[in-house]
């Protein structure tokens, strides 16, 4: 596929003020009648009308009721002569929903009718000038069977509906603000709502609607309650309000991604946002607030103002992703708030921060150090599919995150007010939204920090101090270096916001004071890291200190500080920024783990047990912190920090870590469990969901260890749970585990939820990330390859993919890269299958295996061959081409 290019980008022509849309809807045989009002842009030289379509059978094309002067198609680029200034063009096109797979476009899902058109799926609909900078009002009107599809759904406000003949029914909505195709959407099916009105800030009456099928109403109340929870949390923190009559959600089971922020029209897929406590656990939940939010607040980040071109997309996801994980920390901060007071409050904060830096190290790190790597803003892409990643989200959300830090609470208030006052209603670049951050902050010069959205790579800080004891000062020199990337070789310094402390022997921080200051001031303050190397001299110190940098992780860096096991330890006990005290325990079990994969260890080191007893131990500490305390990092991110990647060696070095914390320390993971009985009636809270996690991972490690005692009480738990978080726990403990209980429990679960799709995803799933604890049991590779039989499997289904595949592709690296290169040829093998269905998420199955040159040599050589042989199927897609092609650079 050809290489499209940020430079490139210009304005068309044409562009397009109203459209009008009629869908005669028909399973196999949709018709779309498409008037659109074309007008001339005043800014752009004379040019033709483009208008892209996608698997369309074109039935007529007028221009002004004529046929068009000339009309010229170039693979899916279609330019129509036309001259004046405006004028009206009719497109009549038929589709095929049911044959259509990718599930981009107009698809069918349970006998409805669907639809997804971000990023190009509109074109997959009608022929349209499908790109974010056409901004136009939409009129639709949807035409169905009225027992099949009794609800018909657009953007904005339905202005009419009524019967038709042949018992046919019909609705016409009007979307009152202009907007780009990406944001169109339509649903037809048989579903039913739960709905709520609030009042807005400004006093309008709205109405909220959450759609899916009919057995399901009694799982929508917490995305509702999560939806009223965003609206008021965009009000009073952004001072941003539903600028709609009508705001509806639909769920529904084939989906790609998570969801879609559809103009007043929200697509979910039915993971994000079905709940009960019977089926979905405490992550579950939390997810589902968190993306209901995400989606809400792309009404302004994303809809009111969005993106120029597709390069632009860390605009409205970065920022968005930002605003959900704040949402999402002062919601939990305010429940916990209600239970344990301020300090509560702060943990719960905290942990919420540990859980997006786990996401970034573990899915961001490692694509920033692959041959997928790129900015946050790309400068060239193959397919734009392929550009949902980690690194436009979660990095995004990191730069605006830093941006946040840089200019203060109110500062950054100051710019988004400023960006909406200047930009709503239009597409905009990252270019814009910096500059509004600028001008609202006295022009401050950002220009230097628009590097983090030119260069990829994760920089490295190093880190080392110097102690002087004659004048009680303390010297912190920070040296910044990014590692080339694809196609970048040189990098520049960045602007690298420092958070520090400084903790004395006592445990406990310093009052900080630079050099050249007249007094000390707090105990974390953010330093400026901008040039390459730079030093801070701190003085007025009593005795040496222990630097605590990076606190909250204040920038997405690799920290490089050499610290001993006992500084480790020190940091573990008494870093004062829970998110570093996380870290070293982070860094110390790093350190612990991969040394046994090195063979430079034979066991665990005691003090490193020890460490990790006293923080187990100590009660005063909140349940939530504890159990992200004493989780051990993640496969994926130890594997990247591995010089030859070897995951057997690290699954084996994984499991004696896991073994020897559980078995030496099971009186006190014991403890844990009588400390925390089940819950009699489930409660989605923060405080609730800690203490479950952190009885989880005793029954993890009490597992893990074969610890008899622990085991029967997962098997208890299991049996009495009365609902998913913990009965899910207890599963999981037991399925990794050499205990032959595990089966049992896995048949019981399977026969309780077997009509449940989205629990049976948790039950495919836990199979696939299984380890082998019991060397006897099969390679799980034999257990995946039985599942996809299964007649709850599904290769058309993303959810099913994603649990089966997906898990045991990305989370189980060491039973996928068996040494006999089982996994890497049916990796193959499902990679064509996949991609002969939906080459989007075949894609995405394909990055699993990109960063195989980290592996062993013996690991590569097995698995080229199976790159090669992906790249030369016949039909490979140009999502997969791009993702393969990449990979063998
Ligand atoms: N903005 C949405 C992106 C999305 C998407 C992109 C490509 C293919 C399918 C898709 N479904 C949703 C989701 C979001 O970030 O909110
Ligand atoms: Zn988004």
């Amino acid at each position: 596929a050809p290489t499209i290019r940020r430079a490139d980008y210009r304005p068309l022509p044409w562009t397009v003020e109203t459209v009008d849309l009629h869908f005669s809807l028909d399973a196999e045989a949709t018709v779309v009648t498409n008037r659109m009002s074309c007008v001339r842009n005043p800014d752009v030289e004379d040019g033709p009308i483009r208008l892209w379509g996608e698997a369309l059978e074109r039935l007529a094309l007028t221009v002004d009721g004529q046929p068009p002067a000339s009309l010229r198609e170039d693979g899916s680029l279609l330019e129509i002569g036309a001259s004046g200034e405006r004028v009206v063009v009719e497109v009549r096109t038929r589709i095929d929903p049911r044959a259509n797979t990718t599930l981009s476009g107009l698809y069918l899902s349970n006998g409805g009718f669907f639809t997804q058109c971000e990023a190009e799926g509109f074109r997959r609909i009608t022929c349209f000038p499908d790109r974010p900078d056409v901004m136009a009002r939409f009129t639709v009107t949807l035409e169905a069977d009225r027992a099949a599809c009794p609800v018909l759904l657009s953007n904005g406000n339905l202005v009419e509906e009524g019967a038709l003949p042949g018992d046919r029914h019909y609705a016409k909505w009007v979307d009152p603000f202009p907007k780009p195709s990406y944001l169109f959407a339509l649903v037809a099916a048989r579903l039913v709502a739960l709905e709520r009105r609030v009042t807005t800030k400004s006093g309008r009456e709205v109405l909220l609607q959450v759609w899916v099928e009919e057995g399901n109403l009694d799982r929508c109340g917490h995305a509702m309650d999560s939806l009223v929870h965003a609206l008021r949390w965009d009000e009073e923190t952004f001072g941003l309000e539903l600028d709609l009559d009508r705001f509806m959600i639909v769920a529904v089971a084939d989906f790609n991604m998570g969801a879609m922020e559809n103009k007043g029209l929200n697509i979910f897929n039915t993971k994000f946002v079905l709940a009960k406590p019977d089926t979905a656990t405490d992550l579950d939940y939390e997810n589902i607030e968190s993306v209901v939010a995400h989606e809400y607040f792309h009404n302004w980040t994303g809809n009111r103002v969005t993106c120029r071109d597709w390069f632009q997309l860390t605009l409205k996801e970065g920022l968005t992703v930002f605003r959900d994980q704040q949402f999402s920390a002062d919601m939990l901060a305010r429940a916990a708030s209600a239970g344990a007071g301020p300090e509560g409050a702060a943990s719960a904060r905290a942990v919420k921060r540990i859980d997006d830096v786990r996401v970034l190290r573990a899915a961001q790190f490692p694509e920033d150090a692959g041959p997928m790597a790129h900015p946050i803003r790309p400068d060239c892409y193959q397919e734009i599919n392929n550009f949902y990643t980690a690194t436009v989200y979660e990095k995004g959300a990191e730069v605006i995150r830093m941006l946040h830090t840089l200019l203060g609470q109110e500062g950054f208030r100051n710019g988004m007010d400023l960006y909406f006052s200047y930009h709503d209603g239009q597409a905009v670049t990252c270019d814009d939204f910096v500059e509004a951050m600028s001008e609202a902050n006295n022009g401050v010069d950002l220009d230097p920090f628009m590097r983090w959205y030119a260069q990829a790579g994760t920089p490295r800080v190093k880190a080392s101090g110097v102690w002087d004891g004659a004048t009680g000062s303390y010297t912190l020199s920070l040296a910044q270096h990014t590692p080339p990337t694809p196609g970048q070789a040189l990098k520049l310094p960045l602007v690298i916001p420092v958070a520090l402390g400084l903790i004395g022997p006592d445990g406990r921080d310093r009052a900080l004071r630079l050099e050249g200051e007249s007094q000390a001031g707090a105990t974390t303050r953010v330093l400026r890291l901008t040039e390459a190397e730079q030093t801070f001299r701190f003085v007025g110190l009593d005795a040496e200190p222990v630097p605590s940098l990076l606190r909250g992780f204040s920038a997405p860096v690799i920290l490089e500080l050499d610290e001993d096991d006992a500084r480790l330890a020190f940091r573990m006990a008494h870093d004062a920024d829970p998110c570093n005290r996380w870290d070293a325990a982070q860094r110390y079990a790093e350190r612990v783990v991969l040394a046994l994969a090195a063979g430079s260890a034979g066991e665990v080191a005691p003090a490193f047990v020890e460490a990790f007893r006293r923080l187990l131990e100590d009660a005063r500490l909140d349940p939530a912190f504890r159990a992200q305390a004493l989780a051990l990092p993640g496969e994926a991110y130890l594997l990247e920090r591995m010089a030859a990647a070897d995951p057997a060696a690290l699954r084996g070095a994984l499991m004696k870590v896991m073994r020897t914390l559980g078995g030496v320390l099971a009186a006190s993971w014991l403890g844990v469990l009588e400390a925390t009985e089940p819950a009699p009636v489930y409660r989605y809270h923060p405080g609730d969901a800690g203490a479950r996690a952190l009885a989880n991972l005793a029954l993890r490690y009490l597992a893990a260890a074969g610890d008899e005692r622990g085991l029967a009480c997962a098997q208890a738990r299991f049996e009495a749970a009365t609902n998913m978080a913990e009965r899910f726990g207890a599963l999981a403990a037991l399925v990794q585990s050499a205990s032959p209980a595990r089966e049992v429990a896995l048949a019981a679960f399977h026969a309780r939820y077997r009509d449940d799709a989205l629990v049976l995803d948790k039950w495919f799933a836990l199979q696939a990330g299984a380890w082998r604890w019991d060397a006897a049991v099969a390679p799980t590779l034999a257990r995946v390859r039985g599942l996809l039989d299964d007649p709850a499997f599904s290769l058309a289904n993303p959810n099913k993919v994603y649990a089966l595949l997906g898990t045991f592709f990305r989370a189980n690296p060491g039973e996928f890269h068996a040494a006999d290169g089982s996994g890497h040829a049916f990796w193959a093998e499902q990679v064509m299958a996949l991609d002969a269905k939906n080459p989007q998420v075949a894609a995405r199955m394909a990055r699993t295996l990109e960063n195989w040159r980290h592996l062993t040599a013996a690991l590569q050589a097995s698995i080229r061959p199976q790159l090669e042989r992906v790249l030369a199927s016949e039909g490979c897609s140009p999502d997969v081409a791009e993702v393969v092609g990449k990979a063998l650079e």
